[in-house]
């Protein structure tokens, strides 16, 4: 990983957790009235754009077009896009990134707004007492997998995303909920990174979608977990003169000035 941090611009928007049916639907309608009216330099994204997504052939379905056309409008009219694909849509690819002209991170972002170096990610890999979903995870993220999305027919993948949703909900019913939590010990070496680089002090992440904004550790690390889309604080702006800000992304359409 690249120790350097670039220098963000103020106004910079981070949401997350969207969970966007790629069949489309009212969700779908809202976040391409959200990114019309969106006045930003850049939009992060910080995974789970959508519920599912099994590569080229969900960019077929209609509500992923849809998402993907606002994104491409974004881009075009000179807003950066950058994703980080989260646990429900990790295998997405370069040709998402083509067609929407947006940026995929898959190992975090990372950038320094007035002095402080920002780290984002989706989360799920914070949550380090789930033995169970990190080896799922492994398997998840292999070659193996990856090259199945591109081979298999669009209604196995459908109905694997079905299995897979229900077997993920199974599981957390059946889990005590310490387990399935974000850990701060993995939070903190999240932030310390790889040896030699410097450590962020701002961490953003989303996946738990419950709002949270703590303090961890000496020198102190600020953590924040955003809401989930449509959420009280699904919406965070950085680069302001008071630091990171929570809002609201229904308030940021209806004023954008906000
Ligand atoms: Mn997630």
């Amino acid at each position: 990983m690249s120790n350097a941090w670039p220098a963000g611009e103020d106004g910079t928007l981070v949401i997350g957790d969207l969970h966007l049916d790629p069949k489309g639907g009212a969700d779908v309608r809202e976040f391409s009235a959200f990114c019309t009216g969106l006045e930003a330099p850049r939009l992060v994204i910080l995974g789970d754009l959508f519920d599912a997504w099994f590569g080229r052939s969900t960019q077929g379905l209609p509500g992923a077009k849809e998402v993907t056309s606002a994104l491409a409008q974004l881009t075009q009219r000179g807003v950066a896009v950058d994703v980080i694909p989260g646990n429900r849509d990790f295998l997405l690819d370069d040709e998402f990134s083509r067609i929407s002209g947006a940026h995929l991170f898959p190992s975090g972002w990372r950038q320094e707004f007035h002095g402080q170096r920002t780290l984002i990610l989706h989360g799920d890999t914070l949550c380090t007492l789930d033995h169970s979903y990190q080896r799922l995870r492994r398997f998840l993220h292999s070659g193996f997998v990856r090259g199945l999305s591109r081979c298999l027919p669009r209604w196995v993948l459908l109905r694997l995303a079905g299995r897979l949703r229900a077997a993920s909900r199974r599981a957390v019913a059946r889990k005590s909920v310490p387990s399935k939590t974000m850990q701060d010990q993995a939070a903190l070496e999240a932030a310390a990174g790889d040896s030699g680089g410097e450590p962020a002090q701002v961490l953003v992440v989303g996946h738990a979608h419950e709002f949270s904004d703590r303090n961890l550790g000496a020198p102190p690390l600020r953590w924040l977990v955003l809401d989930g889309w449509g959420g009280e604080r699904d919406t965070l702006r950085l680069g302001t003169a008071s630091g990171p800000t929570s809002l609201s992304h229904r308030d940021l359409m209806t004023s954008p000035n906000l």
